[in-house]
């Protein structure tokens, strides 16, 4: 759809109520955000993701299959940004194109490009009214409640103990603040809890989002309609844990004054927030400027993903909305994006971001010498670490037919691999062969405030 000048779903939004009233009251609050520099924080970095990242915050970008090959797109993508969206592969009609037939290729190939980039992954998206396919286009009732539910357990499942959020739910409510109408909403007003329950209770460490475009103006009957739902989930406590703003600013749409009121009011509930889906008309540098900031100030905003890398990656190619123009270069609003995240702000979490602590002594690496007579040895290192989770290298030697066995102390639990042959047989357990890329590895683990390091074994055969 890249070019494609219409809505989400064939919607012009210029001409939406939406677009009509944010283009009455949306003024850019580029001044008028106060910034809170955070206490020690490290000289300017770099990249988006390296900025993000020192206050606790991610920075990152739909990536689409299809553009994998492209090395100017890789390269870029790569080096700036640590958290990736699936722009199509995993959603319902790439996940489940006949009932209960899976396939997560390509979604899989996107998880696995961005892990092997030291990049997190969010999961977008699991019960949606768009990109259903065929077969649950045509469902209603009772039995697309239940094809609901099998799919986010089934996907669910494959990505058990991988991703680190889930749109659950996408774009189910009306620009009024009433409930869209849809097969899905069909089902019962509940159905939107129903996939929140079912989702806890299929992964219950991943987090759970609930994400949707023009909630970005305080005053706005579907910004209103959407927090009246996480309210009420939070009272009742349906499990939730953030929203995502997409944060389209082009089809008419801009930053509207209000929106840091939006981000914290929305944060107040007890959510994570997050903008999911960001691009700009012509990539106004003040607008960048003041969604990144009113992120930055708001310690519950946990990061920023930008809807593609280059203009010409772009849904709305014609807005030319991104941070890097077709050939790759950084336009203005890359600077002005990367200025205000290194001003920084409040951290997202009270952890400091030292990594494994160095007052436990590593794992003895373990040697298994085995009947067969082959023996292996697994070594572990310290990789780079964020304030919430951290990197450990390992390296096998002996053997080449190694099984290595890590044991994660919980809270802390795995959430990547790259580089190896990888099952979970829990959340905090990790059973890895080799895939054909050596004999050096890598993990991430979400410490979860335990930083002590894993165990390891390592057996031959
Ligand atoms: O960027 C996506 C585009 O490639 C698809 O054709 C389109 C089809 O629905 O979906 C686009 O992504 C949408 C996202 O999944 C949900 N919010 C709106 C995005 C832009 O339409």
């Amino acid at each position: 759809m890249a070019g494609n000048s219409s809505g989400p779903h064939g919607r012009r939004w210029w001409r939406s109520p939406a677009g009509r009233v944010l283009a009455g009251v949306a003024t850019v609050a580029a001044t008028a955000a106060v910034l809170v520099t955070a206490p020690g924080a490290n000289a300017a970095a770099g990249t988006l993701g390296a900025a993000a990242a020192q206050s606790g915050r991610y920075f990152g970008t739909a990536i689409a299959g299809g553009r994998l090959g492209n090395s100017a797109y890789t390269t870029i993508a790569a080096r700036e940004f640590n958290m990736v969206t699936a722009e199509n592969e995993m959603k319902p009609d790439a996940t489940e194109p006949n009932q209960n037939q899976f396939n997560f290729s390509a979604g899989d190939q996107i998880y696995n490009w961005a892990i092997s980039h030291g990049s997190r992954v969010r999961g977008h998206t699991l019960a949606w009214h768009g990109q259903q396919p065929g077969w649950m286009q045509r469902m209603n009732g009772s039995a697309l409640r239940s094809a609901m539910i099998n799919h986010i357990q089934k996907v669910m499942a494959h990505y058990q103990g991988k991703l680190a959020y889930w749109d659950v739910v996408n774009e189910a409510f009306n620009e009024d603040g009433s409930r869209r109408s849809s097969n899905l909403q069909g089902t019962g007003n509940d159905w939107i809890e129903v996939a929140f329950r079912t989702a806890r209770a299929a992964a219950p460490s991943v987090k759970l989002c609930y994400n949707d475009y023009n909630i970005d103006n305080w005053n706005y009957g579907k910004t209103q309609g959407v927090y009246r739902m996480i309210q009420d989930f939070k009272s009742r406590g349906v499990p939730i844990d953030c929203v995502g703003l997409q944060a389209h600013f082009t089809g008419g749409s801009s930053v509207p004054s209000n929106f840091q009121t939006t981000i914290s009011s929305f944060a107040a509930l007890g959510v994570d927030v997050a903008l999911t889906e960001v691009d700009v008309t012509n990539s106004s540098t003040s607008q960048y400027t003041a969604l990144t900031q009113a992120c930055m100030n708001v310690a519950r905003c946990a990061g920023i993903t930008v809807w593609g890398v280059r203009d010409s990656d772009s849904w709305r190619s014609n807005e030319n909305p991104l941070l890097f123009d077709g050939n790759g270069n950084k336009k203005a609003a890359y600077n002005s994006v990367l200025n205000a995240l290194n001003v920084g702000g409040p951290t997202t979490t009270p952890t400091t971001p030292t990594g494994p602590t160095t007052s436990t002594t590593p794992t003895t690496p373990t040697t298994t010498t085995t009947p067969g007579g082959g023996s292996c040895t697994a070594t572990l290192s310290a990789g780079q670490s964020w304030s919430d989770r951290y990197n450990l290298n390992v390296s096998v030697s002996g053997s080449s037919t190694w099984t290595v066995t890590m044991n994660v102390p919980s809270p802390a639990r795995i959430s990547a691999t790259w580089n190896v042959n990888a099952t979970w047989p829990s959340s905090q357990v990790l059973v890895a062969k080799p895939n054909g890329s050596g004999d050096n590895w890598g993990v991430t683990i979400q410490h979860n405030g335990n930083r002590s390091w894993p165990s390891v074994s390592c057996s031959a055969s």
